[in-house]
């Protein structure tokens, strides 16, 4: 044996020498901005990451230089067994960058998931805006969205409750314009400079980091007990919006009121909205908790699977537009953005459609490196003088500033633009652009006077005339005093179930809150709202409320709206189901007819079958066939799977029966009001409940009426109300 360990052989084949010489692959950044430019813009239509993609494929392993290694198994050392030596260039600098791979994480919004895709307007939106890409049908821009979290670190689980964040880069020819908002249409506070106390007391406790990614606990229930304007927020985090089953299966809000403006200058308001193809559904309560622990990655993994499997996501765009002046016709105040215009007022204008089609190759690069803010803003669309947003428009590029080490983030493959960046702008850390020019300043006679500003009429940027005028002063506006009608009007707008889920959230949450004082002024905020829900949760939290707060008058109605059924969840009963997952219980002598009319079924329907088996081997069917299965009981509780069916087989049954992680798998998708169904005599699985969800009968019969149940997506009659939240 040589005087070193042999590195391993099979995957450390020296290259020969003619391949070698192809070895600095990974193509540096282009040099010249224009080149970059042009590269960029004439290169696939995607956000093009794709000029900065490196494949390792064929090409020798190398320094950070270029230099071919040899060796990336053993330090260099003095003697076989002695200490390694410094000028080891290769281990210090393999060591050095390894020692910097984290970047600061997100303040907020750390853990989330990316993916890409294409944006398309139905018709030409010429009459509200000038922005080129809401123009032409034909038109394809490139997106990129970011899904999140907002309280847990980078690590936490997806299915905590929480507000989802949902960011969207389109690479727009005329620059990117980046809708940053969340799954709810409103926020908790009204003014930014709340902002820091907001999050400091949402985010797990200082003195000992817990709770992760959840807002059960004192410090943020305390801020809620003193701020009443979170309350409306805090109603839509507390219902089933917080545990949303899927990415692809939650609205979008863009919260605040934006002006779009068209060509001739007139400006009007408007609130974004993304609807999605693949309908609106949540997860039940217990099923988000054992996730947790389950499947961290429940929701990365849903859209990575989807867009791996062809079920590209899908969510049309919507706008609610408000003339100016009309705007004051509202009894809350359109820049207030803990208020929401209810849909029954202004009705949601579908505009266009974005489509989820592309992974990202790398997360790291693209999805943690992506730099998303409000103020990135294209000609024809402009900012409200809301005051949060106002404060968002700094916040968004000087956290990135420190987040992506210095001003050039926007250089990235990630955040860069598709049309061409040309500027005075200079220097800086990680600089990529050699900028060639003699003049770095302008205007200037050495370089032409190039670049030149573009006036508005040929497209150049210019803030839309807002008439503009008052005494500066720290003053809330009395427009935005009322905290409590929009909360009642979403409250009166759930459904029962959806009743039964919010009081059930509160009191988890304040249940997990350690200081009385605090739960009993969340319970006097809540009486301010509706009496049932305050006794509902009082009443499972153990305290007595006054008569006072039993029979304090209540707001009435938002600008003439008591209900407006497109707050529910589930006011529409019917739903999309395509994408959805069903797990198959198998074991030797399934019967392979209706494995196979079940799955066929199934697929027809875009429904995805997992068979599972007690092994995660091949299974034996009655016709003595072999059939793969996708995983083992053990492995995939029920809670990853939309529904269950149990095929019928009489030696398979007959195991199943025995199993215990079987039988748990079926008792868990009850307990979470799936739907199950039963073929022949795998009826003796059946969970001891006879509602529209339980299915028994031939495998076209129990495949039929699985879909048909699952389009209703939970069978809420089945679910057994807490005791004190039913006498409410
Ligand atoms: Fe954010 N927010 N935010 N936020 N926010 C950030 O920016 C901030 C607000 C939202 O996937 C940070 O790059 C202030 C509302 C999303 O990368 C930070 C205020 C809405 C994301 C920041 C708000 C959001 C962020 C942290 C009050 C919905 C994740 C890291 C004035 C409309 C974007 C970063 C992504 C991220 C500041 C309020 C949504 C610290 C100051 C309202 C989806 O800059």
């Amino acid at each position: 044996m040589s005087e070193k360990e042999p590195s391993n052989t099979m995957l450390n084949a020296p290259l020969s020498d003619g391949r070698g010489e192809e070895h600095n692959h990974a193509d540096p950044a282009p040099c010249r901005q224009s080149e970059a430019a042009d590269s960029i813009r004439d290169s696939a239509k995607l956000a093009d990451t794709a000029a900065f993609r490196s494949y390792a494929d064929g090409h020798a392993l190398t320094t950070d230089l270029g230099v071919r290694i040899s060796d990336n198994q053993n330090t260099l050392r003095a003697g076989q067994r002695g200490p390694s030596l410094m000028q080891d260039f290769l281990f210090l600098e393999k060591m050095a960058h390894f020692d910097q791979e984290r970047i600061p994480e997100r303040v907020v919004h750390a853990r989330g998931s990316g993916a890409h895709g294409v944006f398309r307007v139905y018709r030409s939106l010429s009459e509200w805006t000038k922005a080129g890409f809401l123009q032409d049908p034909e038109e394809e821009t490139p997106v990129f969205v970011r899904f999140s979290t907002v309280q847990g670190f980078r690590g936490s689980p997806d299915t905590v409750r929480d507000i989802r964040g949902w960011a969207t880069k389109f690479y727009t020819k005329e620059g990117n314009f980046d809708l940053v908002g969340n799954n709810t249409p409103v926020f908790f506070i009204q003014d930014a400079i709340k902002f820091p106390d907001f999050v400091h007391a949402v985010k797990p406790e200082p003195r000992n980091e817990i709770p992760q990614g959840q807002s059960a606990h004192d410090s943020f229930w305390d801020y809620v007990s003193l701020q009443p304007e979170t309350l409306h927020n805090v109603m839509w985090a507390m219902s089933d919006r917080g545990i949303p089953r899927s990415y692809r299966m939650m609205e979008g809000f863009g919260i605040h009121t934006y002006r779009l403006v068209n060509a001739r200058g007139e400006s009007r308001f408007v609130r974004f909205h993304w609807k999605p193809a693949a309908g609106l559904r949540s997860l039940v309560w217990d099923e988000a908790q054992l996730l947790t622990g389950r499947d961290p990655d429940f929701h990365r993994r849903d859209l990575w699977e989807a867009i791996e499997a062809g079920d590209y996501p899908e969510y049309e765009l919507g706008l609610q537009i408000i003339p100016e002046d009309e705007a004051a016709l509202f009894d809350f105040d359109i820049l207030d953005p803990t208020k929401l215009i209810p849909e029954a007022l202004v009705p949601v204008q579908l505009v266009g459609r974005m489509t989820l089609n592309r992974n990202p190759d790398n997360f790291f690069a693209e999805t943690e490196q992506a730099a998303f803010c409000p103020a990135n803003i294209v000609p024809g669309i402009d900012f409200s003088e809301d005051p949060l947003l106002q404060g968002r428009i700094f916040s968004y590029s000087d956290t990135q500033r420190h987040r992506l080490g210095g001003p050039n983030f926007t250089e990235l493959p990630i955040n860069r633009p598709i049309c061409p960046v040309h500027n005075h702008r200079r220097d800086g850390q990680h600089r990529l652009r050699i900028d060639a020019d003699e003049a770095n300043y302008e205007p200037n006679t050495l370089s032409g006077n190039w670049p030149r500003e573009t006036p508005p009429a040929a497209g150049g940027f210019s803030s839309c005339a807002v008439r503009l005028e008052g005494v500066s002063q720290r003053l809330r506006s009395p427009s935005f005093a009322e905290h409590y009608a929009h909360p009642r009007l979403f409250w009166l707008s759930q459904t029962e179930p959806e009743k039964r889920h919010i009081i059930g959230a509160f009191s988890f949450e304040l249940g997990k809150v350690r200081r009385t004082a605090i739960r009993e002024r969340v319970l006097d905020l809540l009486a301010n709202v509706d009496s049932d829900l305050a006794r509902g949760v009082a009443s499972n939290l153990g305290i007595e409320l006054t008569e006072e707060q039993l029979s304090r008058p209540v707001p009435g109605a938002v600008s003439g709206v008591v209900e407006d059924a497109s707050l529910s969840l589930y006011a529409r009963s019917e739903r999309e189901v395509r994408s959805l997952r069903v797990s198959l219980l198998a074991a030797d002598g399934v019967s392979a007819r209706t494995l196979k009319i079940l799955c066929s079924r199934l697929r027809r329907a875009g429904v995805h079958p997992a068979i599972l088996a007690p092994h995660s081997g091949p299974v034996t069917m009655d016709d003595g066939r072999t059939v793969q299965a996708d995983g083992d009981f053990s492995g995939n509780p029920s809670v990853l799977f939309d529904a269950v069916l149990v095929p019928d087989g009489e030696k398979s049954t007959a195991v199943l029966a025995a199993d215990a992680d079987a039988r748990e798998h079926v008792a868990l998708a009850c307990r979470h009001l799936k739907a199950l169904g039963f073929v022949g005599e795998a009826e003796c699985m059946a969970p001891a409940v006879d509602d529209d969800g339980i299915i028994r009968g031939t495998a076209e019969e129990v495949a039929e009426g699985l879909l048909k149940a699952l389009a209703k997506h939970r069978i809420w009659t089945r679910e057994r109300p807490r005791t004190s939240a039913a006498r409410a």
